[in-house]
């Protein structure tokens, strides 16, 4: 390992599909002091687990939550899956189901097969939620309606507080899954956390945007009263229950978000969310200006209808990119894409 092909990870240098990026300088450090320290045992490990509740209440802060509950998942599916069985545990159904746009990401086709729930999906209407077509598809049983504020292909925010609103007359739960949105959203106009709208839980990764070392993603509830079913007994340790997925997990992670957010929050994350959104908006414009149809930014992501060949090109030349289901190309804009990067892509692209 110490030297030859493993001695490096990948640079990010031509990477345009990853979600996640570069770590703050701060949360690299942080992640490597708290490398053997496990917040699934925070009896023991009493340092992280108070950094665990700083992180939550740093969280808390980004998503509208004065009194936040929540923890430090393993990234975006684990909050997923643990939103969706809260739901399912709470509810009073043999047969219970979720609706969700079709846009929602596949961490709810994993979490619909392992808790035996029935995943029901709706149309979308320019890549967004239709609250129509969610309408059609609820019932008794269903236990839970998601929304996605900032959707994994296009980058779209779904009509959040109207999902809200028809959760509550159905008297199910609503999930907003902000994984990769919710570092970005807080410097935009949309509606969509806790603040905004009758939300119940809300899934917003710090190891995406929020330039924490992986695994660090994040689930957050409006009590801490909706974790209890989740509970379970845990009694040969200090603290005798747990209401995570996971058992032992990842210090490093829970250290590395507050470090980014202590570093970032707001400033830094805001000047982000403008110099990203400006690249997508220039690569929008490039891409269009070569007769390109292209979608976005709505959130600094962007989708263009380049041709297969093209993209096989493009990955000979070592950029990463990758394909919507729909076969365009999908541009994200993380904190490690720049301009430079970009026009480099761009001038790749005229010489194919
Ligand atoms: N929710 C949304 C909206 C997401 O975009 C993602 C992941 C998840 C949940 C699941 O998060 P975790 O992957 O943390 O469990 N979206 C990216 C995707 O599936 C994840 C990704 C990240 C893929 C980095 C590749 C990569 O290099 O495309």
């Amino acid at each position: 390992m110490q030297e030859g092909q493993w001695a490096h990870p990948q640079d990010f240098d031509r990477v345009l599909t990853s979600m996640c990026t570069e770590p703050h300088p701060a949360a690299r450090e942080a992640a490597e002091r708290f490398l053997a320290t496990n917040p699934g045992d925070p009896g023991t490990y009493q340092t992280v687990a108070r950094l665990e509740e700083r992180a939550v209440s740093l969280l808390g802060g980004v998503v509208g939550l004065t009194n936040p509950a929540g923890y430090v998942t393993s990234g975006g599916t684990e909050a997923n899956i643990q939103a969706i069985r809260i739901a399912r545990n709470r509810a009073d159904t043999d047969d219970p189901n979720v609706v969700a746009p079709k846009s929602a990401h596949f961490s709810f086709r994993k979490a619909a097969e392992l808790l035996g729930v029935e995943l029901r999906t709706a149309p979308v209407v320019d890549h967004r939620a239709s609250v129509d077509a969610m309408a059609e598809l609820v019932d008794d049983d269903t236990v839970a309606l998601v929304g996605v504020a900032g959707s994994t292909e296009y980058g779209v925010v779904d009509p959040i507080p109207e999902i809200a609103a028809l959760a509550s007359d159905v008297d199910a739960l609503c999930h907003v899954d902000a994984a990769w949105g919710g570092f970005y959203l807080p410097f935009t106009d949309f509606s969509w956390h806790f603040g905004h709208a009758d939300i119940d839980t809300l899934t917003i990764d710090p190891h995406k945007v929020g330039q924490a070392a992986v695994p660090a993603g994040g689930l957050l509830a409006r009590d801490e009263s909706l974790f209890d079913s989740l509970t379970i007994n845990t009694p040969y340790l200090e603290t005798t229950s747990q209401i995570t997925l996971t058992g032992t997990r990842s210090g490093a992670g829970v250290a590395s978000t507050v470090a980014a957010m202590e570093a970032l929050w707001p400033t830094g994350y805001r000047e982000q969310y403008h110099v990203s959104m400006e690249n997508a908006e220039w690569l929008a414009d490039a891409l269009r200006t070569r007769g390109h149809d292209v979608f976005g930014p709505v959130l600094p992501l962007v989708t263009a209808d380049l041709s297969v060949p093209m993209t096989d090109e493009l990955r000979e030349r070592g950029w990463r990119v990758s394909k919507t289901g729909n076969g365009e190309m999908r541009i994200v804009c993380m904190p490690h894409v720049t301009r430079s990067m970009l026009r480099s892509f761009v001038a790749d692209l005229d010489w194919y």
